[in-house]
């Protein structure tokens, strides 16, 4: 397989950064944006800061009295929270990297990996001056500085980004990626949390490079075969993981079983109906629109048979499922001689207007 090249794009920091954008007049004063829980008049945490404010040690979580008070006889100006506007700012930026990379897979409001291997043909020796154009082009239709890390994939990738910030630019090839990765400490990893980090220095390993060197079968019979072929392999900077739009693996199903065995369209047009209406629900809940109706039938032999239509607009409604089931299931019942025990509904290829925030972590469970 061809190199690939990923970039991991991070807006800096981001919902201070917004609010000057808004305010250029406060550009060199400390800027905090909290989350006020309401109870008293500084009760909440700083979601938050521009780097003047982080220098006097006012970060993300600080509880916002202890912000007041290490910013005491400074100028700083606080903020609450204001996501619609950061939203906004950040779909129009994502959308620009969007005309600079094959796939986009938007992770939360200001990350986003990007897959640029067509657009730099393979070479790391192009991606500089391919991700200075990305930034300058952001900053200049946006207003907004973000930072890129480069790597072979989405891990040294994103390790990369995390390393120089803000209005970085930290590019790691292919044959670099385990030497940058070796000598950091194991928690940069995902999924490397405060037990794992604990349970791991216990056995002697610190860095991703002690990791990297230990038994995989040990790493295996102590954390589980999926973990620990995961941590063996993000050591030595092996990750396939491909760069995927937000949701695109995903689907919405509902499957029932029919009151009785049948051939009958209209009987079975029932059922899928009532799935139909709980699949479109939990849909319209996510804020999505699908692209492909597929239905699932399983036969009275148990046998199981699914047929897709993928629309050619993306469509919000339920009519557009019905019908489409309609077809398919039309079709089905012409081709298949057999009696239908049990349907399903599935809808897929999402995608989204307003992209709610995605933690990677959760992939993962803590620790
Ligand atoms: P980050 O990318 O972690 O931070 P940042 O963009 O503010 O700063 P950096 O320059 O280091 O990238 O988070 C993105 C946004 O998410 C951040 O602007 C505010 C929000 N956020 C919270 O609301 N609470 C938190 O604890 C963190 C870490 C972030
Ligand atoms: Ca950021």
């Amino acid at each position: 397989m061809q190199n690939r090249v990923i970039f991991l794009a991070d807006f800096d920091y981001f919902f201070a950064q917004c609010e000057e954008l808004r305010n250029p007049t406060i550009k060199d004063k400390p800027i905090v944006v909290g989350v006020y829980s309401g109870r008293t008049e500084d009760s909440g945490a700083v979601s938050t800061s521009n780097y003047i404010a982080r220098k006097y040690g006012v970060k993300s979580g600080l509880p916002l009295f202890m912000a007041k008070k290490k910013l005491e006889g400074t100028d700083a100006v606080f903020f609450k929270v204001d996501h619609e506007y950061y939203d906004q700012i950040s779909s129009r930026i994502m959308q620009i990297f969007r005309g600079y990379a094959t796939a986009l897979e938007q992770v939360s409001v200001d990350e986003a990996y990007m897959d640029v291997t067509e657009q730099v043909e393979g070479s790391f020796e192009k991606t500089r001056e391919y991700a200075q154009k990305i930034k300058a082009d952001v900053k200049t239709q946006v207003g907004i500085t973000s930072t890129i890390g480069v790597g072979p994939n989405k891990l040294v990738a994103k390790i990369a980004c995390d390393s120089q910030k803000p209005d970085g630019l930290t590019i790691i090839k292919p044959h670099e990626a385990k030497t940058f990765l070796a000598p950091l400490p194991v928690d940069r990893l995902l999924g490397v949390g405060k037990k794992t980090t604990v349970k791991m220095s216990e056995m002697g390993i610190k860095t991703i490079g002690d990791l990297a060197k230990y038994d995989c079968q040990v790493l295996v019979e102590v954390f589980g075969k999926a973990m620990g072929i995961y941590f063996h392999n993000a050591a030595n900077a092996v990750d396939n993981d491909p760069v995927q739009e937000q949701g695109e693996a995903e689907s919405i199903s509902k499957i029932g079983t029919l009151k009785q065995d049948t051939h009958d369209l209209d009987f079975i047009l029932q059922k899928t109906d009532e799935l139909s209406d709980l699949v479109i629900k939990e849909v319209a809940s996510k804020g999505y629109s699908y692209k492909t109706v597929t239905i699932y039938v399983v036969n009275v032999d148990l046998s199981s048979k699914t047929r897709s239509i993928t629309l050619e607009q993306p469509s919000k409604d339920k009519e557009t499922i019905t019908r489409n089931v309609r077809i398919l299931f039309e079709k089905f019942l012409a081709e298949s001689p057999l009696e239908i025990r049990r349907v399903g509904v599935k809808v897929s290829g999402f995608s989204k207007e307003q992209r709610q925030q995605k933690q990677l972590t959760s992939f993962f469970t803590s620790g």
